[in-house]
């Protein structure tokens, strides 16, 4: 129950089309997570793992066919299609809330219909903004409370303040004939319909944090954006917050706590968010940054002890695992961890060798945030942290250098915009295929790229103190198609570079693209980086480079009328300094 009347009302619409036959209204307490838990590990929604070993922790088998996020399927519904714009599926509102009518009719009848009352970021911070999630999910409910400020708190802020975001969910039939996942970001609504998996099923993340923050962003003038939030501290003591955007699964989580090298003595990475950051301009001209999460959903593939300690290190207990495989004796496996061999694959069969990858390679951990070892408390403060650099990222195995800066604002937001990466398991798609993936927000951004590039524009009029800007590309390959760069922990020496380059203290090459750091002043001691790959690493193929020019023009002129002049004329401005060079 609530006093808030347009909560009531709608809950009570919903309560009307689907029909469940019992409503909780949750309070996010201990107690309640402990509830879900059992109830899951009673109808077979948990598989209880090794309680010695992994105290509190859990497997989760979903359905075969809902693996992943499912962009196809996924739509913004503007009242103009040019306001979702080419980077979204659209469809009408009317005609997208008529869809979702049909099938949510008498879709909980059996099922108990939960009410997630949750805050996105510290409860208590004026950049925070809350939603509530109907779901008949148990298991959206104890990912929910692992991922977000849920329950009895969010609704007093939800109450007080008298606007929310209404999402709605049902698992459905898990029918992928009858799964969509709708926004109305002119109405702050979601509708999501037959999938149970990560990003389709837990409203707050992608759905909410991401497509209808970036749409109230722009109107509002801040930025929703899918970042990490680090604090990189020097020797000195000193503290450097870096935002860094990468599409999905290219290591995000890795980055967001990684541990410095043996010889950076004195560093040390401080983690306040893995995916997603809202940042907003300070009264100081700065921008301070919030994660709007409170957990952790990360790719459980390939994290290791060698590639990222701390996330093993959280992982053994009060963990939920969601597609992984097993051991014999009941402990979370996946490709990458180590040489055991499991005994029972991600669909609960006997593994076996030659019947493909024993944990899904889009298998997922849940878990809280302050079970990191290198967590930040500042994660919690209400005024967020200001940010010193901004990076971009994606995985390419040719042309884009380990790192370059760029030389304005409107450079860096080209150098966003620009972005390619190879596609990964976290849609259900074709892999390793190159695609525009401007600022990692091609499946995330909930309104039409070309006004969002004017948004991120604008802010260069906003302030004069803003993150320096800056591009990675740990994923190079040579001509043996082995990796250049021996990337997780030490990509902390060009985080070095980059907070060195913010505090002004390190010089750099000026190239047509963008700034290199001289190859000296990479810190290569103690890996096996040979002086001529470092050179490789950091070297600029003009030709080449003019061709990627003409891509991009030609990708930026695909928005047509809608791409802001500013972009095309940084865009031209490249493109002669390559002519030239
Ligand atoms: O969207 S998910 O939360 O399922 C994962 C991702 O794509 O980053
Ligand atoms: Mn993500």
């Amino acid at each position: 129950m609530t006093t808030l009347k347009e909560l009531q009302t709608w809950i009570d619409q919903v309560t009307e089309l689907t029909q469940p036959d019992d409503i909780h209204w949750c309070d996010g307490s201990e107690e309640e997570y402990r509830g879900m838990a059992d109830l899951l590990l009673s109808n077979g929604g948990f598989v209880e793992l090794n309680q010695e070993t992994h105290p509190g922790c859990y497997l989760h088998r979903s359905d075969p066919s809902d693996v992943a996020r499912v962009e196809h399927l996924t739509f913004v519904c503007t009242s103009q299609e040019e306001d979702a714009g080419p980077n979204n599926n659209w469809l009408a509102p009317d005609e997208a809330r008529s869809r979702m009518k049909d099938l949510f009719r008498g879709c909980m009848q059996g099922r108990t219909m939960y009410v997630i009352p949750y805050c996105m970021g510290p409860i208590d911070s004026p950049l925070s903004r809350c939603g509530v999630e109907i779901t008949d999910s148990p298991y959206v409910v104890a990912n929910m409370k692992l991922m977000t400020r849920m329950g009895s708190a969010a609704l007093r802020r939800i109450e007080r303040e008298g606007t929310f975001v209404k999402g709605l969910h049902s698992i459905g039939e898990l029918d992928p004939e009858r799964r969509f996942i709708m926004h109305f970001p002119e109405d702050l609504e979601i509708q999501s319909f037959g999938s149970g998996y990560g990003g389709n099923a837990l409203l707050g993340k992608k759905c909410h944090a991401l497509r209808i923050a970036s749409y109230q962003a722009r109107t509002e003038g801040w930025l929703a954006e899918h970042m990490l939030i680090v604090g990189v501290e020097s020797p000195d003591g000193e503290v450097h917050y870096v935002a860094a955007a990468f599409p999905s699964a290219c290591g995000k989580t890795n980055l967001a706590m990684m541990i410095p090298p043996s010889n950076y003595d004195g560093w040390k990475i401080w983690t306040l968010g893995d995916d997603i950051c809202w940042m907003r301009v300070g009264d100081d001209g700065r921008l301070w940054a919030i994660n709007p999460e409170a957990g952790f959903f990360g790719v459980a593939p390939g994290t290791a002890e060698k590639t990222n300690p701390n996330a093993l290190a959280m992982l053994d207990h009060d963990a939920i695992f969601t597609n992984v495989a097993v051991t014999a004796d009941g402990q979370p496996w996946w490709e990458g961890l180590d040489d055991r061999v499991p005994a029972t694959d991600w669909k609960g069969n006997p593994y076996d060798p030659d019947g493909g990858p024993a944990a899904h390679p889009n298998s997922r951990f849940t878990v809280h945030m302050s079970q990191c070892p290198s967590y930040s408390e500042k994660a919690e403060a209400p005024e967020g942290v200001p940010i010193s650099a901004i990076v971009f990222g994606g995985r390419r195995e040719q042309l884009v250098p380990l790192v370059m800066e760029s030389v304005s604002w409107n450079h860096g937001v080209l150098m966003g915009a620009a972005m390619a990466s190879e596609t990964t398991a976290a849609n259900i798609d074709t892999v390793g295929v190159v695609r525009r993936d401007p600022m990692a927000m091609k499946p995330f951004c909930g309104y039409n790229f070309a006004d969002y590039w004017a948004h991120w524009l604008s802010f260069a009029g906003a302030s004069g103190h803003l993150p320096k800007i800056f591009h990675v590309n740990w994923f190079r390959k040579d001509s043996d198609g082995r990796f250049m760069w021996p990337g997780f922990g030490e990509n902390m020496r060009v985080l070095e570079w980059i907070v060195r380059r913010c505090k002004n203290d390190v010089g750099a090459v000026e190239t047509p693209i963008g700034r290199v750091p001289h190859p000296g002043d990479v810190d290569l001691d103690g890996i096996s980086v040979e002086p001529a790959t470092m050179k490789a690493l950091l070297d600029i193929d003009v030709e080449a480079w003019r061709g990627e020019l003409d891509a991009i023009g030609e990708y930026l002129e695909s928005y047509g009328d809608r791409t802001p002049a500013a972009l095309r004329v940084e865009r031209q401005r490249v493109a002669r300094a390559l002519n030239d060079a």
